[in-house]
């Protein structure tokens, strides 16, 4: 039997997530357009006929301005490291950069056997693909080169068995039916979240975040309740997640509650409240109960 740990690392928005979510066959990590989306490492685990792989999903490198983006980049860089195989996951439909010049550059000083996973083949011509190919393979020594498409599932499989091949012998480290170590005020902070990404623009994606006030058990009425509070930056911010006459605050309630609903398996009552605090992207103890793991910490 093989066993062992996969990581997806990249710049944002290359689809790393949407890969976990694909492979694993559960939307474990949210997923969206905009930039740094993931905030946190998600572990998903899959078993095979021959192996067990726990994969690690990280937030896009990139560079960070506040301890919340230096805690998701470190994230990252551990995730290269700590783990048996590492696969960069390129968006083969974006420009390569020097973001994309810095990942190989922090693969050049890990020793982990490294994958390249060429995502959004869907979305170019096979002749470009080949140039993009030929570029990485004079860049790094990768020990695969895999084109892909986590949205369309092209080639996911091929790339699931090279993740084996490169997996150490073992036995596997988790049960069978075990799937992910995110609990689920986790899952319910981010479905709340991906609305808000959905729903917003500018720089309020980047300056939200979700915490859980209060997650009850279900009553004898069978409805879970859930106090919720979206935090914002500025006064500013908050008429703008308020919306007019509370139209905003009510799309995003009534699309977290759908999703909730189908996640839970139960129906939810969910209060929303919005708060302003200021400057909480560089609050340690903001970013401890929101769960954006610290280099160090559990
Ligand atoms: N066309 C196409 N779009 C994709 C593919 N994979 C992901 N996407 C889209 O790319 C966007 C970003 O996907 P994510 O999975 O959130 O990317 P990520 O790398 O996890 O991003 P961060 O968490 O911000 O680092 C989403 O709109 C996805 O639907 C793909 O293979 N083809
Ligand atoms: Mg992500």
């Amino acid at each position: 039997m093989k066993a062992g740990f996969v990581s997806f690392v990249g710049r944002p928005n290359a689809g790393k997530s949407t890969l976990l979510n694909s492979i694993v066959g559960h939307k474990l990590a949210i997923v969206s357009t905009k930039p740094q989306t993931t905030r946190t490492r998600i572990v998903g685990v899959k078993n095979y006929p021959d192996g067990q792989v726990v994969f690690v999903d990280t937030p896009g490198v990139h560079r960070p301005t506040h301890r919340m983006n230096v805690r998701m980049v470190d994230l990252a860089l551990d995730a290269m490291r700590e783990v048996d195989v590492v696969t960069l996951v390129v968006d083969v439909s974006v420009r390569e950069g020097p973001g994309d010049r810095h990942l190989i550059t922090l693969l050049g000083n890990v020793k982990t056997p490294a994958i390249l996973a060429l995502n959004k083949v869907d979305l170019i011509a096979k002749a470009k693909l080949l140039m993009i190919i030929d570029r990485y393979r004079k860049a790094y020594p990768f020990v695969e080169f895999v084109p892909i498409s986590a949205v369309d599932g092209t080639n996911v499989d091929v790339l699931e068995t090279l993740f084996l091949r490169y997996l150490p012998e073992g036995d596997p480290p988790y049960p069978p039916d075990y799937v992910t170590d995110q609990p689920d005020r986790f899952f319910v902070s981010e479905i709340i979240r991906e609305q808000l990404l959905q729903l917003t623009h500018a720089e309020l994606p980047f300056s939200t975040a979700v915490v859980i006030d209060r997650f009850g058990e279900p009553g004898a009425n069978k409805v879970v309740a859930m106090y919720c509070t979206i935090l914002v930056e500025r006064e500013s911010q908050k008429p703008i997640v308020i919306g007019k006459g509370g139209a905003m605050i009510k799309q995003i309630g009534a699309g977290a509650r759908a999703e909730l609903e189908r996640f839970l398996g139960m129906r939810v009552y969910l209060d929303l409240h919005v708060k302003v605090k200021s400057e909480w992207r560089d609050n340690e103890r903001v970013l401890d109960e929101m769960g954006v793991q610290d280099r160090g910490r559990p």
